[in-house]
Parts: C-alpha cells; structure tokens; sequence
C-alpha cells in the first residue's frame, strides 16, 4: 500500500531538508512523470513540474496533469524532493562540522558504511537509503573505500575521497528560482532507521527516523560563507546532536607530542584555526536559532577527533582494540530476560575525558571553545582508515592498500547519539 494512503502514519508536521519549510502533510507536492512536463517548473529548473494533484490512483499515487500516475514528492517551498520516509517517521538531524581537510567525508563515509552492517547485527534495526539519488556522494565514497576495484593497489588517501566542493557539485547542491533570486541549497544525505520485527522487545518493533546527515565543504564554515543565497550550513539550527570534526594533526603543537605524527601531514594551518570554525559555527546557531550569547546551547556536541590511528596510543596504549559494543542482560516489559547488545558508556566516558585530557594540555582553546558553547561536550576518537596506512615514497603523502582499511569507532558517536537520547533505539551499560 501506498505511503500516502496510510493516512494515520503521517506525521502532522513536516520539515523540508533543504529549505527548512515546515508544513503539513496536505501541502506535499507531486513531482509529474510524463516527459511533456519536463522544464515547466518555475522554481527548479531542468526538471519536472511539481504540482498540487487534486487526483490519485487506486494505491493512492497522484495523477499528473497529462495522466500519469506518480511516485515522487517535493517541498511546497522550494519544490526539491523530499524522501517518502521523511514524512512518516520523525526526522533527526546531524549535523557534521569542521575545517577543510579534517576529515568530515572520511568519517562519514567510513560511518555509515558500518552503521549499515552493525544496526541490523547488533540491534534488529536497518539502516538504508533514503533516496538514492540524494546519498549518491556517499555510496561512490563508501565503495572506493571498503568496496575498491583495486584492493591490493597502494592508492593516495587524498585520491579515494576527493575534497568536497563548496559550489556546483551537481549531487551535492540544487540551485532553485525564487522569481529573480537564484538559491543554492545543500542537500542532504538521508537514510531510513528502523527497528525490525524480531526485535526481542515488542514495544521497539516498527520504531524508527528519518535521518539527515550533511557533508558541507570545510570553506563553507569560514566566516562569511553562508549567505541568503547560498544557505549551506542552516541545519546547524535544526541539528539535534553537533559532530564536529576536529584533526588534532592540524595543529604542530600536538605533532610535537611524537615525532611520527609529522610523517605524511600537509600543514593546512594557513586555512584558520579549528576553533575559529568552531566559533564561526557556533555563532551561527545562535543567529539561525535566536539563542542568546548568555544562554548555553542545550543539545549535545560531540567532538570527532579523527585520524586517531596515528595518536589513540597517547590516550590509551590499548584504545584501538577496544569495542564500545557490549553484550548486557536486559529486562524485557514482560519480565524476562533477554542478551542485547548495548552501548558501554561507561567506557566511551572514560575515553572522552582521557582524550579531553590530552587536548587540554596541548590545544586548550579547542575544549574552551566548545565547552563555552555547551555542558554535554563528549571526545571521541575515530579513524576511518585504521593503521594499516603508510606514506607514498614517490608524494611523501599518506596512502594506503584499499583493502587493508578498518575504521575504528567511526560508528560511536551515532550511537552515542542514540543512547543518550530518549528514542530507546539504543541501549545502554555504564561497566
Ligand atoms: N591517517 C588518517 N588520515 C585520514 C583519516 N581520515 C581522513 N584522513 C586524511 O585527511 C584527508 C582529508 O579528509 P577528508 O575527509 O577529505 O576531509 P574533509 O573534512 O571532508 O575536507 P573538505 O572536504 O575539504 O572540507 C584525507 O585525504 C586523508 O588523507 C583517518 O582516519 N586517518
Ligand atoms: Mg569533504
Ligand atoms: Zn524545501
């Protein structure tokens, strides 16, 4: 049965992931499928006509206005498609901060690549596209990092996942008409979270979000970056949960820690400060959101502190052959008992503060910046290549066989996320 038809499964309230309109069900356009159509949108351009339908198929799909049944819907506003799942189950959105060079799409693409294979495993739950049109930058980086035609050839790391652009990334951005002011909106990376039928608890089964993730390019957090026509990092605002990426190899006060740490780094420290993005970002919200600078932002950030196969043995010798995935006895509503996995925040809080620890003797103003922002700061360490990396003799740049990647908690801070939320989907252990 159609999506549509299923009236009392829509949310009363949607929000659109490009523009941030929000409205009701009743509103949704249709995006028509028959080719006459094509180019008659006054807002998108190149691309079908959206419309309000006033008739629909027996499976309750829209008719279009020359007659043929349609499946796609798209945003009253700014007439971008929205995928079906955003307006059934509730959305969550993160947002991924951080400078050019830090390792956002890395992390991201290393993440949901094992989000993929451990929500279903771990916790009766899928975790699939969307729409496959939107997370396609992903899926392309996903494969030439853990699915590589050439697994066995050493390959640049700079070459796998190309740097993000900050315009005219076809997949990455839509340019929509709003009479003469042209708007260039980033889109999101969106997938559907849901809990499977053989969840051992019946109250979990069917439960589920939307989820929107964005891969800005670092640039696009510099100051100045975000303007009415190009409003590329508004999701700080409607973010739940901040991750913001921090590479402490950046920064040549930590590389003095261990002299291996220089090995294969391009100093981008001429690109500005870590903590200045952090700041520029963080005003943002305040502005997007009409927080006041006295006031504390009340959600969680999480600070994402990559490429830790070079430095996890400065926290903990041990640190990368640890799991923050556990099995724990849980008590059932009915009473039983029943072995699920669940999250050791236990552990994952004993190495945040070691982390912490460790940034606040060497980059101090990075823990001031975000802990002047907010009381639920967490430091999590992830790599999303894992250590089987090496440096090129020929570009003295780090390389590495495709086939020996292993991210290392790149899926943490989303279940973390989770755990500490009120959505039940993840459980908890303090060991
Ligand atoms: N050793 C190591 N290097 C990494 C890791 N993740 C990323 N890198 C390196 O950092 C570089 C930049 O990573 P990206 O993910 O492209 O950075 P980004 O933050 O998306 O950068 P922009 O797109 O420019 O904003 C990569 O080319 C790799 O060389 C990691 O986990 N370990
Ligand atoms: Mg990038
Ligand atoms: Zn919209």
């Amino acid at each position: 049965m159609s999506t549509l038809s299923v009236k009392s499964h829509l949310l009363n309230r949607i929000m659109c992931p490009q523009c941030w309109h929000k409205f009701h069900p009743e509103e949704i356009l249709w995006v028509s499928e028959h080719q006459d159509l094509f180019n008659m949108d006054h807002r998108v351009p190149n691309a079908q006509l959206r419309f309000l339908p006033s008739r629909f198929t027996p499976q309750a799909e829209a008719i279009d206005p020359r007659g043929f049944p349609c499946h796609k819907l798209a945003c009253p506003n700014c007439h971008l498609e929205i995928p079906r799942s955003m307006l059934e189950l509730q959305s969550l959105v993160l947002s991924v901060l951080g400078s050019p060079g830090s390792g956002k799409s890395y992390f991201l693409a290393a993440m949901a690549s094992q989000l993929r294979h451990i929500l279903p495993l771990k916790f009766f739950t899928t975790f699939t596209d969307a729409d496959a049109t939107l997370n396609y930058r992903l899926k392309e980086s996903e494969r030439h990092l853990f699915a590589n035609s050439r697994p066995d050839q050493i390959q640049e790391l700079g070459e796998l996942i190309t740097k993000t652009q900050d315009v005219g990334d076809e997949y990455g951005y839509a340019a929509v008409n709003f009479g003469s002011q042209s708007v260039n909106y980033l889109r999101p990376y969106a997938f559907t979270m849901q809990v499977q039928e053989s969840h051992p608890n019946p109250e979990r089964r069917g439960t589920g979000r939307a989820i929107c993730l964005y891969d800005n390019a670092g640039e696009s957090f510099l100051p100045g970056m975000d303007k009415s026509a190009s409003p590329v990092t508004r999701h700080l605002a409607e973010s739940r949960v901040l991750f913001f990426v921090y590479d402490p190899l950046q920064d040549s006060r930590f590389r003095c820690l261990d002299e291996g740490l220089n090995i294969g780094i391009v100093d981008k420290s001429h690109l500005g400060s870590q903590e200045g993005v952090f700041q520029e970002a963080a005003n943002r919200i305040r502005r997007f959101s009409g927080l006041s600078s006295r006031e504390k932002y009340p959600r969680p950030v999480i600070v994402v502190v990559t490429k830790c196969d070079r430095w996890a043995k400065l926290v903990d010798p041990d640190l990368l052959k640890k799991s923050a995935i556990v099995e724990a006895n849980k008590k059932l509503p009915d009473g039983t008992m029943a072995t699920l996995n669940a999250l050791d925040t236990g552990l994952v809080k004993e190495v945040s503060s070691k982390t912490r620890d460790l940034l606040r003797t060497t980059t101090p103003e990075i823990v001031s910046a975000v802990e002047s922002f907010t009381d639920h700061a967490c430091y999590i360490p992830v790599s999303a290549t894992g250590a089987n990396t090496q440096v090129s003799p020929t570009t003295g740049l780090q390389a590495v066989k495709p086939g020996d990647l292993q991210s290392f908690w790149t899926e943490i801070p989303f279940i973390y996320s989770l755990a500490i939320s009120s959505s039940g989907l993840i459980p908890k252990v303090s060991r």
